[in-house]
């Protein structure tokens, strides 16, 4: 059935909304028995590419001149770094510098939420080495002292990385404080659940699948809204001079 020419995703200057009715897959160079969703880029007004990744089992991502953050949103890959092989399922993730060579594998149908990212270099400050780790390691912090929205951080907060990427967990109606408005921009993935996201002076009702991006200074609200916990998988830029 048509959708009669309707659909959630919105496209304006400083954020956008893409749902699932309106994903378009493409495969990116280097990918075999693989396409992507890409949600984020340049071509939006994003400083970073986010992309879902959906692999048949022995498809690849392909290598990538940039730094490169993956977390398994369904099945099992292996990541083949300096001989060791490391295998990742739902809740895992990892982090590998610019020009880090890495494969990556599926060993079942499988998702990734991936992020992609040039580096900013510091002087004086070495790139990190390779992160394969899971969430489900990762101790969550009250936000702003709130016990009902867990922040769970997946990267080291050192100058060395020039990108965030946290988890935040909302118990039903659970909401952030106040109105965020900051230079960062965000590229937003919805987990699990949903609830009503303010972006600029547009109030959009979400859910689990939805991919949200934020612009520099793009005043933002979520409240989380039904009887489960709302989840999102949350980028913005860190540890760098805006100019
Ligand atoms: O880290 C953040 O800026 C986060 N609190 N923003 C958001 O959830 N929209
Ligand atoms: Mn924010």
């Amino acid at each position: 059935m048509h959708n009669l020419g309707q659909t959630r995703s919105v496209r304006r200057p400083n954020h956008s909304l893409h749902t699932p009715d309106a994903f378009i897959r493409t495969r990116l160079p280097g990918m075999s028995k693989a396409s992507a969703i890409v949600h984020a880029s340049p071509a939006l007004g994003a400083s970073f590419t986010q992309y879902s990744a959906e692999i048949e089992p022995g498809g690849t991502l392909g290598s990538c001149s940039f730094q490169r953050f993956f977390y398994v949103l369904e099945g099992e890959v292996h990541l083949d770094l300096d001989g060791d092989r490391h295998t990742l399922v739902k809740d895992g993730y990892a982090y590998l510098p610019q020009d880090f060579s890495h494969s990556l594998t599926a060993a079942q149908p499988s998702r990734l939420a991936v992020i992609e990212k040039r580096y900013q270099l510091l002087p004086g400050v070495s790139p990190s080495a390779p992160i394969v780790a899971s969430e489900s390691e990762i101790v969550g912090q009250p936000l702003m002292g709130d016990v009902d929205l867990t922040l769970r951080a997946l990267l080291p907060d050192t100058l060395t990385f020039d990108f965030a990427v946290n988890t935040m967990t909302y118990q039903p109606g659970a909401a952030l404080s106040m109105v965020e408005m900051h230079v960062m921009e965000h590229g937003l993935l919805m987990l699990e659940g949903g609830g009503i996201y303010r972006l600029d002076d547009a109030w959009y009702p979400v859910s689990v699948g939805d991919f949200i991006w934020m612009g520099p200074y793009c005043p933002q609200w979520f409240g989380a809204i039904g009887k489960t916990p709302a989840k999102y998988l949350i980028y913005k830029d860190w540890n760098r001079h805006p100019l």
